[in-house]
């Protein structure tokens, strides 16, 4: 199983926008009609339960999504670069190559922007003023964002196993899968989660083993509710008790399991669930009978059986409980997660700044104007164009970049860097 691949990822380039004038018979001087180009495709990831792990990335790294179309004449704008959308399992992280992370995909559907779209460049007829008949400038469009992404594949777990302290519940993990978690006669032997996988049917489905839960854990009693969060994902919660401690302290531990579950968080009380009361070699028939009686007398578990980690008894029928519930369960939670994704919005990185929002830098023999909106609005402009120069000239003016240089230190004939382009300060 892979689970860490990286990739790179490119947006689409912006279209650029057209520099047109209006040719009509008998209308001798037509005014301007350049049409603006389009965005470029942003490159988003979603998240599938359809895929277990990131195979598919081993022999594919590179993903370009469409660039913008040009504007047109006859105000005609270019078509949208489309998105490109790449699959990856749920549970999967993006981090960059820094190792931050930039989003973390746990929900069937969830969808993370990890390049956007260059922007088109405006047509040359967003440029008309009263004192600007005829603009012969466009703008041009932007580079997509391009960036290599680390993605890393997390287990999350299934199937929750929740029960009071010394149940029997790492022992069944053992019992189940092939994990070794540390198992004792006394409790709070686990302190931290373990996972194993269990083989069901075709596919796998990962077993959460968390601590003991006793009164008051949803307040931070034992070791606590942290632990909680561990199983708030599982599609089933399998809940264990101890056969040793006999027939009338079942009922007892359920409802404190469940009272402790359900204060946490409410929905835990409905989520699928199978019951088992372990141990079953510590009881005699008459005590077997009992379990038994008690097991069938549960109307809310999708299925309840008599068990033994030690023995083995039962397990293959509690396997085979397990993957059925697993089926239907995890059927439900897709479907749950995939409308819960689509009504939350799209997880967006931080929007950019405003035009007036840059810095300035006076590094060695020049100064640097860092901010994202000023940078993109260079980029833009055609440096060998003399109308594009006087517009940004203007509107940097406006912004307050000429006043921000002179009070940096900047004189005439100083260099300014902005972005990729360098001017002479004037
Ligand atoms: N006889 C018998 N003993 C068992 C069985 N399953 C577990 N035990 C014993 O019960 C004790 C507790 O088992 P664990 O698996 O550590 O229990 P746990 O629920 O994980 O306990 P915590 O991690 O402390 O919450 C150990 O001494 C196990 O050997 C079983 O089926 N039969
Ligand atoms: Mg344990």
């Amino acid at each position: 199983m892979l689970d860490r691949a990286s990739i790179c990822v490119r947006a689409g380039r912006g279209g650029n926008g057209s520099m047109s004038f209006r040719r009509e018979k008998y209308v001798p001087k037509g005014g301007p009609d350049g049409g603006d180009g389009a965005p470029g495709g942003d490159v988003v990831l979603v998240a599938t339960r359809q895929l277990h792990d990131l195979g598919h990335f081993r022999h594919k790294h590179h993903f370009r999504a469409a660039d913008g179309g040009q504007g047109r004449g006859a105000n005609k704008r270019g078509a949208d670069g489309a998105v490109l959308e790449i699959k990856v399992p749920v549970g999967t992280e993006v981090l960059d190559v820094d190792g931050c992370m930039l989003g973390d995909l746990v929900r069937e559907g969830q969808r993370l922007l990890v390049a956007r779209g260059g922007e088109g460049g405006r047509g040359n007829v967003c440029f008309k003023s009263s004192t600007r008949q005829a603009p012969k400038f466009a703008e041009r469009g932007l580079d997509g964002e391009e960036l290599w992404l680390t993605l890393s594949l997390k287990l999350l777990a299934d199937i929750g196993l929740v029960g009071l302290p010394n149940a029997g519940k790492s022992s069944l993990l053992a019992a189940l899968t092939r994990a070794h978690p540390k198992i004792a006669a006394y409790p709070f032997t686990t302190i931290e989660p373990n996972l194993g996988v269990l083989y069901v049917g075709e596919g796998t489905a990962v077993i959460a083993d968390i601590p003991g839960l006793i009164e008051g854990a949803s307040d931070g009693a034992g070791l606590g509710h942290r632990f909680l969060a561990h199983i708030e994902r599982t599609a089933l919660l399998m809940y264990v008790l101890d056969g040793g401690d006999g027939a009338a302290a079942w009922s007892g531990a359920l409802a404190t399991v469940r009272g402790e579950l359900g204060a946490f968080r409410g929905e835990l009380l409905g989520r699928p669930a199978v019951v088992v009361v372990n141990k079953a070699d510590l009881l005699d028939d008459a005590e077997r009978e009992e379990a038994g009686a008690f097991l069938a007398g549960l109307a809310w578990p999708a299925a309840s059986i008599l068990v033994s980690a030690q023995s083995g008894d039962g397990l293959k029928e509690l396997s085979a409980a397990l993957a059925e519930v697993m089926a239907s369960a995890r059927a439900a939670q897709t479907a749950a997660e995939a409308a819960d994704a689509v009504a939350a919005a799209t997880v967006l990185r931080p929007a950019d700044g405003r035009l007036d929002s840059f810095t300035v830098d006076h590094e060695a023999d020049h100064f640097v104007v860092r901010g994202v909106q000023i940078e993109r609005l260079f980029a833009k402009a055609d440096p060998g164009n003399e109308d594009a120069v006087a517009y940004l000239q203007q509107v940097i003016e406006r912004a307050g970049l000429n006043d921000a240089l002179r009070k940096a230190g900047a004189t005439p004939g100083d260099t300014v860097v902005v972005g990729a382009q360098e001017f002479e300060f004037s």
